[in-house]
């Protein structure tokens, strides 16, 4: 069966690709495409949306942006590798942008596209919350139009991924950039898979990983993930607060093969305050979540490169 999935992502390398992959997903249907300038920048990590969409997808998406804001924004090193992709000449090719951009904020939009799409849709969240907060906000009802919601954030390991000053360490970035969304998200009645660090840890970007994409540069879009890769930096000695993981293409590939990943539910609790904000804890009075705690490495790369292959 179809499967409709409505993608809230923000821009970074492994949002981009993840739009590209759910391109080429049998029984996905994406029904939207929205962009929050959290982990990258609006103008090009929305004209790099519409861009991947004219060239893979083979039915129209429409895509909107956001105007939602941090608490605590992403560093602008991180944030310039939208550029890189939008740049890339395979999504320039053709000279045009025809995907349709909506005139809706993203909160808006995804409300439109929930309501107006007659069965329920899985939410795919590669950012922050904050769309699906306001949404939530400002349309309660759409809680009956989505099936589950799907994020990538978050971690009950004792250190996240955030090294900020005046933080201590211990909260995953998504959740650390708006801490108030994720509490209006838990204290909704949604269903919850969280892919959480625990997981995406087991899939680093590594020298095997690219070496075997350019082995199979042959494929148009195993170049394409070739090339959107080349601009973040791998693990190989040891990990650094730069070392890129396939976070988001997890995520992504979790909701096209659920059998690739292993979960478990937990009761948890967001901090939004203080040195811990955007930790994601364990409490029994908490809010269920599914968490995606252990991944299929090997298989879970087949999948992808498989995707990527369809395109000749
Ligand atoms: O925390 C992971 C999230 C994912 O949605 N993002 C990157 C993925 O898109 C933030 C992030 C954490 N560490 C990073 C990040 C890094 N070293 N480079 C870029 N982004
Ligand atoms: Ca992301």
């Amino acid at each position: 069966m179809t499967k409709n999935v409505y993608l809230n992502h923000d821009a970074g390398v492994d949002d981009l690709v993840s739009l590209f992959l759910l391109t080429q997903m049998e029984d996905i249907q994406l029904t939207g495409v929205s962009v929050i300038p959290a982990d990258g920048y609006l103008e090009p990590g929305t004209d790099a949306s519409r861009k991947i969409i004219d060239r893979f997808c083979s039915y129209p998406v429409e895509v909107a942006k956001s105007n939602s804001r941090a608490a605590n924004p992403f560093p602008a090193e991180w944030r310039m590798h939208t550029f890189v992709v939008d740049a890339l000449p395979i999504l320039n090719e053709s000279g045009k942008m025809e995907t349709p951009l909506s005139d809706l904020f993203a909160h808006k939009h995804l409300i439109e596209t929930l309501k107006k799409t007659k069965e329920k849709t899985t939410l795919l969240f590669t950012g922050p919350l904050t769309d699906l907060a306001r949404a939530l906000d400002e349309a309660p009802e759409i809680e009956d139009k989505i099936e589950k919601l799907v994020w990538m954030g978050g971690t009950f390991q004792e250190m996240g991924n955030v090294e900020e000053p005046e933080h201590d360490g211990t909260a995953e970035w998504n959740a650390f950039w708006d801490p108030y969304a994720v509490q209006r998200v838990w204290a909704s009645g949604l269903k919850i898979d969280m892919v959480a660090l625990e997981s995406t840890k087991q899939v680093p970007l590594t020298l095997e990983v690219r070496n075997k994409w350019a082995s199979e540069r042959k494929y148009e879009g195993v170049d394409f993930l070739g090339q959107c890769y080349a601009a973040v930096p791998p693990l190989v000695h040891m990990e650094t607060n730069s070392t890129y993981y396939l976070w988001d293409v997890l995520t992504t590939a979790s909701v096209g093969r659920e059998d690739l990943v292993s979960s478990k539910v937990v009761k948890s609790t967001v901090i939004a305050e203080g040195p811990s904000q955007g930790r994601t804890t364990q409490l029994d009075e908490g809010r269920e979540v599914n968490v995606v705690y252990d991944v299929k490495a090997d298989d879970f790369f087949s999948y992808i490169i498989e995707l990527a292959k369809k395109i000749s």
